[in-house]
């Protein structure tokens, strides 16, 4: 991601010690003083040490049994921008978390273009599926009382336009994304917590898995703002974010393991309804 780090290489000395460093419980401010004073640059210092210490957890747990991490789409957050330029609009930043990786959009969709969803989703909703990782196949499942349907990618202008957007957002090519799905809850309706990757132990997530791979970001858009209730929760980081027409909250798992804290669910619409657009991304081109 940063360049600066391509300027001076990572010397094994030099990542031995910040690996020690770390291991001995020094904080990283701590140790970023430390380069500093012996003549780093702060930028590259800043990078080498995300670098290594990225690297080295990554190999931690891929000794531990998880899969491997993988590059996640993402906004570019490194200067704490409070707006990003996604071409047709201005988005807003509202909360970033880095671990897990979770971002709150202001203003992503217009309410025009929230009540345009809708009215072109509500005819062909139908009580919603999950893919069913036993078998590949799509079923109704208890955990997720809604209704919803996906759109196909480049469904209309307004699709593609919000898909073009998103694209921008998270620096992700549209090709890796699904088609938008809407939801929509009444009242007691609720997304039990799930993780959005599919399980790799589950027979049916190899059949899954060829049409582009895993998922490894989501995100979800609000088109309406509910009376009470419905939030999005994210348990494992004790975080809900409050459903707001034309926000959205994004998050990203960089493997499908529960080690990202993206364990996350839909609370139950207290009052009123609730109707949401969800975009999943994949690793590679979806098909
Ligand atoms: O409606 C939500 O807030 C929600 C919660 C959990 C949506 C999803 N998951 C999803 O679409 O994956
Ligand atoms: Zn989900």
């Amino acid at each position: 991601m940063s360049d600066t780090s391509t300027a001076q290489p990572i010397t094994p000395e030099l990542r031995r010690w910040i690996i020690e460093q770390a291991a001995a419980g020094h904080a990283a401010p701590v140790v970023l003083q430390a380069m500093l004073d012996a003549g780093w640059n702060e930028d590259v210092a800043a990078s080498a040490m995300e670098t290594v210490l990225r690297e080295h957890l990554d190999d931690l747990a891929v000794q531990q049994g998880q899969p491997p991490a993988v590059p996640v789409p993402g906004p570019r957050l490194d200067e704490s921008p409070a707006q990003v330029d996604c071409g047709d609009r201005v988005v807003n930043v509202l909360l970033a978390m880095a671990q897990p990786r979770i971002v709150v959009f202001g203003d992503l969709l217009s309410p025009e273009e929230c009540d345009a969803l809708i009215a072109a989703a509500r005819p062909r909703l139908a009580r919603s599926l999950t893919v069913a990782t036993k078998t590949g196949g799509e079923e109704v499942n208890a955990d997720r009382t809604s209704d919803g349907m996906f759109f196909q990618r480049g469904d209309s202008p307004l699709v593609r336009r919000i898909e073009a957007r998103i694209a921008r957002l998270l620096n992700w090519p549209v090709e890796n994304g699904e088609g938008l799905q809407v939801l929509h809850y009444r009242p007691g309706a609720e997304y039990k917590p799930h993780y959005d990757y599919f399980d790799p132990a589950q027979p049916g997530t190899a059949t899954i898995l060829q049409r582009g791979g895993q998922r490894v970001g989501t995100l979800v858009m609000y088109l309406n703002t509910p009376e009470k209730g419905g939030g999005t929760t994210f348990p494992d980081v004790h975080l809900e974010v409050a459903p707001q027409r034309g926000n959205a909250v994004f998050f990203s798992y960089e493997r499908p393991h529960p080690s990202t804290k993206t364990l996350h669910g839909g609370a139950p619409v207290i009052a009123g309804e609730k109707w949401i657009a969800t975009k999943w991304l994949r690793e590679r081109q979806f098909k």
